[in-house]
């Protein structure tokens, strides 16, 4: 379907948050084609005005009344308001992109990844939800997506080094603020990690498991073979917070069926969509948080064999955890969706 000259109501659901606030950005630098864009949070936030595209738009608070007439629903305002607003934005005849971790392993509700999985958005009909995944599975598999079709992946080793904005903006002033009193020569305090941050890797994102993971972990297990449709695909990782504000590196190890040298891993990544192969180390060229913040692309670098086994390989994944992470990857969604549904 033509989407020319059609225009969608679009609400944005913890508009406030950090990822809300990006949302704004990415519908703006998509110039994504919107009627009404409508702007909700928690009553504390109402009163406050969001600029988008020089216009001054006021917040609204949240109820089950608020989406009447919307047509796609961005919720990132928690799991908690996810689970009680987004049955009633579907009911409304919302389309809801969900940001939060509520239903990404419901059977009835897709998890999708437009350049990996878009087909699977067609089964929103079922309860008109669609899941964003977890930021660090999202650019994970951007990334594995060609080299698992072609050579297919058996196996997937991942540590992480994630970036306190994925905690929100409550965790990046905590890390600024430590810096500070760092260099002014004061203690440093913490309220949102449960140690300091600044100068730190804390080998815990989110609470832990009885299987001795982290949720984090284990949503990089389930969150990837359910996107990839694999539920015979191995995946271990271990995920660790660093002091870093944006942009989430991986360090990926996998195992293919088939043999894939580095050549061929590179020449494939080149023209891969979504990814940007950054891989001249000799030059220093290789992929860092630091020029990921802000772009929309998934770098890509480090790209070598992994002589301990038969067919490995390993690679250096990093993106910006806020825009392909989530509030990005979500509006990808809600493109596909007035292209192809609505
Ligand atoms: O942090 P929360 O509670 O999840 O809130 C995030 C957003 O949801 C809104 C909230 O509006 C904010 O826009 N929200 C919360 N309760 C709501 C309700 N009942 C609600 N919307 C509707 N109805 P707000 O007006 O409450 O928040 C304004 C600012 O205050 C910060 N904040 C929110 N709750 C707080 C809080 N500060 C202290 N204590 C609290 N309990 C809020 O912080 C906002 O700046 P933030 O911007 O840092 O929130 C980021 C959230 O996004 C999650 N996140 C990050 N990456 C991802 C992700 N979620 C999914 N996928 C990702 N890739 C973070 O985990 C964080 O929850
Ligand atoms: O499941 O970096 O999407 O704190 C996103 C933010 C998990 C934790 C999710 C972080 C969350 C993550």
């Amino acid at each position: 379907m033509s989407t020319e000259n059609r225009k969608f109501n679009v609400a944005v659901a913890g508009a406030t948050g950090a990822v809300g606030g990006a949302m704004l950005d990415v519908l703006a630098r998509k110039n994504f084609p919107l009627n009404e864009l409508r702007l909700l949070a928690s009553a504390r936030s109402v009163g406050k005005k969001l600029t988008f595209r020089g216009e001054e738009i006021a917040v609204q608070e949240m109820t089950e009344d608020s989406f009447k007439g919307i047509d796609i629903a961005l919720f990132s305002a928690g799991g908690d308001r996810s689970l009680r607003f987004a049955p009633a934005a579907a009911a409304a005849g919302a389309v809801v992109v969900d940001n939060s971790s509520a239903f990404r392993m419901d059977p009835e509700i897709p998890l999708v990844v437009p350049e990996v999985n878009g087909h699977a958005i067609a089964q929103y009909k079922k309860r008109g939800i669609i899941a964003n995944p977890n930021c660090s599975t999202i650019q994970m598999l951007v990334a594995l997506k060609p080299l698992h079709d072609k050579y297919r992946i058996k196996r997937i080793v991942v540590s992480t080094y994630q970036a306190v904005s994925g905690t929100g903006a409550k965790a990046i002033e905590e890390l600024r603020a430590q810096i500070l009193a760092y260099a002014a020569d004061e203690k440093m305090v913490h309220k949102v990690y449960p140690h300091q941050i600044a100068f730190n890797c804390l080998p815990q994102i989110d609470s832990f498991l009885d299987n001795g993971y982290t949720k984090e972990e284990m949503k990089m297990v389930n969150e990837t073979r359910k996107i990839f449709e694999d539920p015979t695909i191995g995946v271990t990782a271990t995920t660790v917070r660093v002091p870093v504000f944006y942009g989430h590196s991986e360090a990926v190890n996998i195992e293919t069926e088939r043999k894939v040298t580095a050549a061929e891993a590179k020449a494939l990544l080149r023209n891969a969509p979504g990814v940007e192969l950054v891989d001249e180390p000799t030059l220093g060229r290789y992929p860092m948080a630091i020029d990921c913040a802000g772009r929309f692309e998934t770098m890509v670098g480090r790209i070598r064999e992994d002589d301990s086994i038969a067919n490995g390989l390993n690679l250096w994944v990093v993106s910006d955890n806020i825009l392909k992470g989530a509030a990005l990857n979500a509006v990808q969604i809600a493109e596909v969706l007035i292209r192809d549904y609505l």
